[in-house]
């Protein structure tokens, strides 16, 4: 298909069985602030190929769907930011179709991974139900792509601008495996836990990859989401951040604020909030969550 890119790094370690790790754009061109996001981009990189895995940031560029964007690519997707379209599966036709360029979200990331042979990712927070869904609807669309996309993804636990229960319950009612990795109960992306229990514990990445392996055995279309928690040093003060989530959700409904943009506009009000503090914590939680999807690939290259 020519319609899909893999980044010669990527396409030889696919060709030779090693373990690659896809990342995502949406979280450099929406989700962190320039120059902040770039730093941490390459950062990632860097920290995939220490730990002995191949890195493939995925994003679309100029209507070619890619896994393995170029430095050069990342730096650009972070020094445009906001103005780069923000694309998650409902916009990639249209990304191909015009030749336009997109920031590929934690859905349209586990599409292009899939169609590249990559089956691990990492990340910082998935999409899930929003807090009032039961009037919006707000669901995001990574809920329905963890169903039915065969890829694992390593998060922080969704974060707490969205309603953690319904969106466990979201992923439940879709057959998608939660796991909490050392721990039984659902991190919360700032904080290491909320006081939901997740339904499965796993200690090792050996233990996930072998049940990811048993998924693909099975024949199951969907995914896997594997929460682990942020480093207790980086993580802060839950009533805190649930006032400036707070008053950052007041004022998104005042703004009229809704759809896609409510995402990138509640993570850049809790950044200005926190002072940088928050950003300190998102960018440590997304090393931390590389570290344990390197070990899971290297579980699955085995
Ligand atoms: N949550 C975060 N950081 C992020 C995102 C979510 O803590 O950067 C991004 C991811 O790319 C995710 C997307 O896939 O936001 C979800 O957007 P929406 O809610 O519009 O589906
Ligand atoms: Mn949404």
């Amino acid at each position: 298909m020519n319609n899909l890119k893999i980044g010669k790094e990527v396409q030889q370690a696919l060709e030779k069985g090693l373990p690659v790790v896809a990342l995502e754009s949406t979280i450099i061109s929406h989700g962190m602030p320039y120059p902040q996001n770039v730093e941490t981009a390459l950062a990632v990189e860097d920290l995939v190929r220490q730990m002995g895995a191949v890195p493939a940031t995925c994003g679309v560029v100029d209507g070619v769907l890619t896994a393995g964007l170029t430095r050069e690519e990342i730096e650009e997707f972070g020094k445009v930011g906001k103005a780069i379209n923000k694309v998650s599966r409902r916009d990639l036709p249209f990304s191909v179709a015009r030749k336009e360029s997109g920031a590929t979200t934690v859905a349209s990331t586990m599409i292009i991974a899939h169609k590249a042979g990559i089956k691990v990712f990492a990340t910082g927070g998935i999409g899930g139900v929003h807090r009032g869904a039961e009037t919006t609807f707000d669901i995001s669309a990574d809920i329905d792509e963890l169903a039915k996309t065969p890829v694992l993804v390593v998060c922080a636990g969704p974060k707490a601008i969205l309603d953690l229960d319904k969106t466990l319950e979201a992923l439940e009612t879709r057959g998608v495996p939660v796991v909490g990795y050392q721990t039984d109960w659902l991190p919360a992306f700032y904080t290491r836990e909320s006081s939901l229990k997740v339904p499965i514990r796993c200690d090792s990445a050996e233990e996930i990859a072998k049940a990811f392996d048993a998924s693909y055995s099975l024949g199951f279309d969907g995914g896997m989401l594997v929460a682990n928690p942020i480093p207790e040093e980086y993580s802060l003060d839950g009533d805190k951040m649930e006032q400036i989530i707070l008053q950052a959700l007041e004022k998104a409904e005042k703004l009229s604020i809704k759809g896609k943009e409510i995402t990138p506009f509640l993570l850049e009000e809790i950044t200005n909030q926190t002072g940088g503090e928050s950003l300190d914590s998102n960018i440590q939680l997304v090393f931390n969550n590389v570290k344990l999807a390197c070990q899971i690939a290297k579980g699955l290259a085995k």
